[in-house]
């Protein structure tokens, strides 16, 4: 059966079920995440490959974003993307290459991939980033002495500046992990509506981040809040154990989770302050967790078990996260439908498994 669909809408399949989505309509784009990085056969649809593991016993998965809107493929140079009316889906992977200049390959590779995103948004009439999802190898290496991370956000907010984006208070949500191989991979998901930045009031902005966690600040807000067909929707960045700017709890895991979700609480309440119908609630959002340690990952399901109390959506992920103290760092997203678009009337389940219980 066929409910009407989304404006949008998150699915979370096995990799190994990709091939459910030939033919369907609905389907923006996504990410898959597998170790090494499984060779796609999404045809025209908008989706990185990323080299990630999952932790022992899990699946490599296929996040997919689905929408009603009539949708249409495109490319531009080397993003593929894909966009309905008020919708627009896109990814590029590029493979680190050195300029001509003094800028790392990485930071050049960066502000190229930022660069072309910026021009098919301006050239298509979506101005407004809902999410940025971005990930590279060894984010924690120096190289060309400047760490890794650090020389992705000087590539980034190049290439924010050379398009007259602000670089701080209307900035797009986002994450950047460590993958385990590859180029560097971004997904983005913009839109025609007005996207509100929301901050954490428990963090200092990172734009304004101190000298000492970089030359440039990143660029991003703790989330961005929008309205869409009649609902609105909330999209958290990548959320670590940080308060102000300071990481905190070092060496315990199951404290930095703690902390990420009192941080991702703080985000929802002020999401809701700024919202009041908005009603987002810590229960009903998608989560992503990138845990830095597999042997982690039991403490970290089991303090979101405890902190949410009831199941939720939740795919996990190892992967190095932004600053070398951090061991977790969790997103998530909410206010658009989550799970299959379709259950199978004979038996009442749904087809395949689209959603991981935290206990
Ligand atoms: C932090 O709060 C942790 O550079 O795009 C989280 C989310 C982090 C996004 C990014 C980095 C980014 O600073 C790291």
């Amino acid at each position: 059966m066929m409910p009407a669909e989304a404006i949008l809408r998150l699915e979370v399949l096995p990799a190994s079920q990709l091939s459910r989505l030939a033919g369907q309509d609905s389907v923006l784009g996504g990410a898959c995440f597998s170790h090494p990085a499984r060779s796609l056969d999404a045809g025209e649809l908008p989706f990185l490959a990323v080299d990630m593991s999952l932790p022992a016993g899990e699946e490599a998965i296929c996040e997919v974003w689905h929408s009603r809107e009539p949708l249409a493929s495109g490319r531009h140079g080397p993003i593929r993307y894909r966009q309905g009316e008020t919708l627009l889906f896109g990814c590029i992977s590029l493979d680190e290459t050195a300029p001509q200049d003094a800028r790392s390959p990485l930071q050049a590779t960066t502000e190229a991939a930022y660069q072309a995103i910026f021009e098919l948004l301006e050239l298509r009439g979506f101005h407004s980033v809902l999410r940025f999802w971005n990930y590279f190898p060894e984010i924690n290496r120096e190289s060309h002495a400047v760490e890794r991370y650090r020389q992705f956000n000087i590539g980034r907010q190049d290439a924010f500046l050379a398009h007259g984006r602000s670089v701080v208070d209307k900035v797009p949500a986002a994450c950047a992990l460590g993958s385990g191989g590859g180029g560097l991979h971004v997904a983005f998901l913009a839109t025609r509506a007005n996207v509100i930045g929301v901050e954490n009031p428990r963090q200092l902005s990172a734009y304004h981040y101190p000298s000492q966690y970089g030359p440039r600040s990143p660029t991003f807000a703790r989330a961005g809040r929008v309205r869409l067909g009649g609902r609105d929707m909330l999209f958290i960045s990548g959320t670590a154990s940080i308060v102000g700017h300071q990481t905190l709890h070092h060496g315990d895991v199951a404290a930095q989770t703690r902390e990420c979700l009192h941080n991702i609480a703080a985000i929802v309440a002020e999401a809701n302050r700024q919202a009041p119908g908005a009603g987002f609630r810590l229960d009903q959002l998608a989560y992503k967790i990138y845990v830095r340690h597999a042997e982690d990952l039991a403490t970290v399901r089991r303090e979101m078990a405890q902190f949410i109390g009831a199941p939720v959506s939740a795919v996990f992920l190892q992967a190095d996260v932004c600053r070398a103290e951090l061991l977790v760092e969790i997103e998530a997203s909410g206010g658009h439908a989550i799970g299959p678009g379709w259950t199978d009337i004979s038996t009442g389940n749904t087809p395949c498994l689209t959603t991981v219980a935290l206990a």
